[in-house]
């Protein structure tokens, strides 16, 4: 019958009100996302008060962007506390988490299902949070809109590919080759900033804070991609989602918070060289004439 076969070929996999219990119930897992919850808003909050004063609005464009990391981070930890973007994946051949089962503490007790945990919704809100990141990256260094729109047009690459490369449960190997495409479009981002914005920051007089800046994203962002590929969805030494959760919890409390709190107390002290730059906002060297 026709509904036989149906019903014959439906997959029941872990509903969204599991993975929300299970965000309550299993404490350690619960505290990666909810913590983060609770600092992003309090980083937001702590943004808006310290910029309180600032004025300029080449400053305030800073400020506002570093305050997007954290209102996305809301959206995204909300995400997964709620079971929205979280899933089951069975992987493929060959994976370190081939034929692995995970365990889910829902109200009604353990509910087991075949694949490993993976929170893909980190690397879709990823792509909306960290432009932010480079774009106040690159006003610090005083960098202008090609170079800018460039790290940020390869950093959603970055993350798109990430996403992909969490995805792909039909091959192995195209999972190594997302994350491969990854690497390559971060070797775009990594190269703009160790070589084109530390010049352009010497120009603008902001270095100092500019290679502060640069060590702390460049040092964590390869945390990011270390991590996934030792995590449950790479090579699997990290067997639980439970570690790598925390393991990217960890890396955005100071690639985001930490870093966010920085800018912020910079720019409201440096407004002045923030707004120095003659040909801030212009296109090419050329002067507009007066008629
Ligand atoms: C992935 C896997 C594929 C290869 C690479 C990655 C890099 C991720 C990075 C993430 C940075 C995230 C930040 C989030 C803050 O909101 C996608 C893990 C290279 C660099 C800073």
């Amino acid at each position: 019958m026709q509904t036989g076969a149906l019903t014959d070929t439906l997959v029941l996999g872990a509903s969204m009100q599991d993975f929300f219990e299970h965000g309550l119930n299993d404490a350690v897992f619960g505290a990666s996302l909810y913590a983060n919850i609770f600092l992003a808003g309090a980083t937001l909050l702590l943004l808006m008060w310290l910029g309180r004063n600032v004025k300029d609005p080449r400053s305030q464009l800073i400020i506002v962007s570093v305050m997007g990391i954290s209102a996305v981070s809301i959206a995204s930890y909300s995400g997964l506390a709620s079971g929205l973007t979280l899933s089951i994946l069975e992987m493929p051949e060959g994976h370190g988490m081939e034929g692995a089962t995970t365990v889910l503490e829902t109200s009604d007790g353990a509910v087991e299902e075949d694949g490993t945990m993976v929170l893909w919704g980190r690397y879709l809100t990823w792509t909306f949070s960290t432009p932010f990141i480079l774009l106040a990256l690159g006003l610090i260094a005083g960098s202008n809109i090609t170079k800018i729109f460039t790290a940020i047009i390869f950093d959603i690459g970055i993350m798109v590919t990430g996403l992909a490369a969490a995805l792909t449960t039909s091959s192995h190997l195209m999972r190594w080759w997302w994350y491969a495409l990854s690497c390559v479009y971060f070797l775009v981002v990594v190269y703009i900033l160790l070589v084109e914005w530390p010049e352009d920051a010497k120009a603008a007089g902001t270095y100092e804070i500019f290679n502060t800046l640069k060590w702390l994203t460049i040092v964590t962002w390869f945390g990011y991609a270390i991590f996934w590929a030792l995590g449950n969805e790479g090579l699997a030494i990290f067997e639980t989602a439970v570690v790598t959760s925390w393991g990217y919890s960890i890396l955005d409390i100071v690639s985001k918070y930490a870093l966010s709190i920085i800018i912020v107390v910079w720019v409201r002290d440096n407004v002045d060289i923030v707004s120095g730059g003659a040909e801030y906002g212009a296109t090419s060297d050329a002067i507009p004439a007066d008629d």
